[in-house]
């Protein structure tokens, strides 16, 4: 057998910690990794994209709808940097995604003598949007520091690992002795720690759930949770899901819109929030939190409110929490009028979003219950937020507090890898489509059928209108002259169509999602009011 390489043990890792898709982009710094990857193609397969932001966002939705990790391959410098603002979309949506980095040659690093690709200090300016990043530069440390790269994307909070690896370093062999392992979670939760804080829940006479996102055991856990302590259910937007919009005790995610909706936190006596942070917006009005977090307290409300946090594996702390009160006394006071009547009013509320709501209706009567929704940033991804009911802890994907154009597309692309029997449906408006537009060729090229609704208002259409109602029509920079995406679509081998009305939507969607073939639906829209 040939000697093991750093790139033959970290392909061979990636297999056995169940990676079997990598999205990434080729460059002479990757070719002896692009190699290893080749001799173990039949094990995991290599999604070569037409930018590294799109790739970027593919491991991110992958990473969301799989519940186990994406990864991500790039040249260093530019193509990192390329990648970036999908690497800190996966941070802000706790999405695990495992980024492999070229660097340029060991004994160039830190001189500034203008290699290829150089950026000197690239470790640096991954840091902020990664859990954890490591320079590979030694043969003899290469499996650990691998190893610790796969502990630490599967512990604690779900968030991108980097590690780079020096050009000339990927073919050095390595200890042959070495076993390569498969890495797990170990977390453990000290229950007795927190009795004081599962008093409080015991205690609450008005307790409220607020729920980020998780994975269908959380969903499970929290449906449960809520039903016991009889507690209505907020959602943020990447939570959507984790209780099904159907259930009675769900309220969706909290507009800052609806009065009854203010009462209902400012009356509260205990939020338990799971995995989330509470919008600052909203943090005024509330009294106390338990929070149950994988990582770190949020310290950012602490001078504000009571707050209590339980830190753990979330899954194990809700497990535990439920066993403990099961058999409890429970003090919440709420009837099934008060809860209905606040779903009334924000359904009321949300009603009188036109034209927005005709097309979220449409678009959810045309899309199965296992749908998975991809919100763009744009008029209609607002409203979807507000108004797109779910039924599945995976069914929607948002950018969270990213808020980026251009993540949608992609990101849904990755998102039917990971899922490919499931209808993934993307709206989009027509500035964020072309942010990576191009990845129609990936789609084509690798058989990824998802259905992208494009509103086209030839316009960075919020932007527009906030400069035609703000700022007295002082209209800069907001306007856009589009291509025909009917006709651009058509060119990648998709199927397309242009149409202008919500029934209209509803029909061609249904089709398309039968047809389960790419698709582009053009909907020509005008200008349409704020939600908030
Ligand atoms: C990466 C990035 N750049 C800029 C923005 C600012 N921005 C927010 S919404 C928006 C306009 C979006 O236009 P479009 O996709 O056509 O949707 P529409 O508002 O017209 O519905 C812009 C420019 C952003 N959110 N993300
Ligand atoms: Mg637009």
């Amino acid at each position: 057998m040939p000697p093991l390489t750093i790139a033959d043990a970290l392909v061979k890792s990636l297999i056995i910690n169940g990676c079997n898709t990598v999205f990434g982009v080729p460059g002479i710094q990757l070719y002896d990794l692009m190699d290893a990857f080749y001799r173990e193609s039949d094990q995991i397969k290599f999604i070569s994209t037409r930018h590294e932001q799109g790739a970027g966002y593919m491991a991110n939705g992958y990473a969301h709808v799989s519940g186990h990790m994406g990864a991500l391959v790039v040249v260093p410098g530019p193509g990192l940097m390329n990648a970036s603002a999908a690497i800190g979309t996966a941070y802000s949506s706790s999405n695990p995604v495992f980024v492999i980095s070229g660097q340029i040659p060991k004994s160039l690093i830190g001189r500034d003598t203008g290699a290829l690709h150089e950026v000197n200090g690239q470790i640096k300016m991954i840091e902020p949007i990664t859990k954890w990043s490591r320079l590979i530069d030694n043969p003899l440390n290469a499996v650990n520091d691998i190893e610790e790269g796969f502990q630490k994307i599967f512990n604690g909070r779900k968030r991108p690992v980097e590690i780079e690896i020096p050009t000339d370093m990927f073919s050095s062999v390595i200890d042959e002795g070495i076993t390569l392992k498969r890495m797990d979670s170990n977390q453990t939760f000290n229950y007795e720690e927190n009795s004081e804080m599962l008093q409080m829940i015991i205690d609450a006479k008005r307790p409220l759930l607020w729920v980020g996102k998780g994975n269908a055991l959380t969903s499970q856990l929290v449906t449960k949770l809520s039903e016991l302590i009889n507690a209505p259910v907020f959602v943020s937007g990447s939570g959507k899901g984790m209780i099904a919009d159907d259930h009675p005790l769900s309220l969706g995610v909290p507009l800052t819109t609806c009065p009854e909706i203010d009462t209902l936190i400012s009356k509260s006596d205990l939020v338990i929030a799971i995995d989330t942070r509470i919008p600052e917006n909203q943090l005024d009005i509330v009294k106390s939190i338990v929070e149950i977090v994988p990582d770190e307290a949020n310290l950012y409300y602490r001078d504000m409110i009571n707050q209590y946090s339980m830190i753990g594996n979330v899954n194990i702390v809700l497990t535990k929490l439920l066993e403990e009160i099961k058999d409890t006394q429970l003090n919440s006071i709420y009837s099934k009028d008060e809860i209905a009547s606040v779903k009334e009013a924000i359904k009321l509320r949300i009603s009188h979003i036109e034209p927005q709501m005709s097309f979220v209706r449409a678009i959810r009567s045309a899309s199965p219950k296992e749908t998975i929704l991809i919100e763009g940033v744009n008029q209609i991804g607002y409203a979807c937020r507000m108004g797109y009911p779910v039924y599945t802890h995976d069914g929607y994907i948002t950018s969270s507090y990213f808020g980026n154009l251009g993540f949608a597309y992609p990101t849904a692309l990755g998102a039917k890898v990971a899922a490919p029997d499931r209808p993934v449906v993307c709206i989009s408006g027509d500035g964020g489509f072309l942010f990576n537009s191009q990845e129609m060729a990936t789609a084509m090229q690798y058989g990824i059928h998802v259905v992208v609704v494009v509103f086209n208002d030839n316009a960075y259409g919020n932007v527009y209108r906030d400069q035609l109602n703000k700022y007295n029509g002082r209209i800069i920079a907001s306007q856009l002259q589009n291509p025909d995406f009917v006709q651009l679509a058509k060119s990648y081998g998709m199927d397309a169509v242009r149409i202008n009305e919500p029934n209209e939507l509803e029909i061609e969607l249904s089709k398309a999602i039968d047809r389960n073939r790419s698709c582009l639906i053009e909907v020509s829209v005008g200008m349409m009011p704020s939600p908030w």
